[in-house]
């Protein structure tokens, strides 16, 4: 019994600081995603950790995420991407520590509307 409750507070101890310590992120803050944030600067200063999730609000006919790789993220291209969102609110979880790279299909070019963060270990 003594060895079931010290596996469970074990168990516990390597699963929480991920779900306790995850934050979430509005991207641009208060003014939302719109073509007229400066991506580099809201994400600047800024500490991602696997868990972490960045929340992207926009209008759902004017804008959308695309998650895409070093290339697409450079020369604005979404036709390979990793995923495709499209709601005007979309949350997305990192799941795994790295570079991210996420544009908007039509403005990446247009007004730089993409955004670049590293995410680490927790
Ligand atoms: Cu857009």
């Amino acid at each position: 019994m003594v060895r079931m409750i010290g596996l469970t507070i074990g168990i516990a101890f390597l699963v929480l600081p991920a779900l306790v310590f995850a934050k979430e992120y509005v991207v641009g803050a208060e003014a939302g995603r719109d073509s007229e944030v400066d991506y580099y600067a809201w994400a600047d200063g800024k500490t991602f950790y696997v868990g972490d999730v960045l929340v992207f609000n926009y209008s759902q006919d004017e804008h959308n995420v695309i998650v895409v790789n070093a290339t697409g993220y450079d020369k604005c291209l979404a036709s390979s991407n990793s995923g495709a969102f499209y709601s005007g609110n979309d949350k997305i979880t990192s799941t795994t520590p790295g570079n991210k790279y996420y544009i908007c299909q039509w403005h990446c070019d247009y007004s730089d509307q993409k955004l670049m963060i590293t995410v680490l270990r927790p």
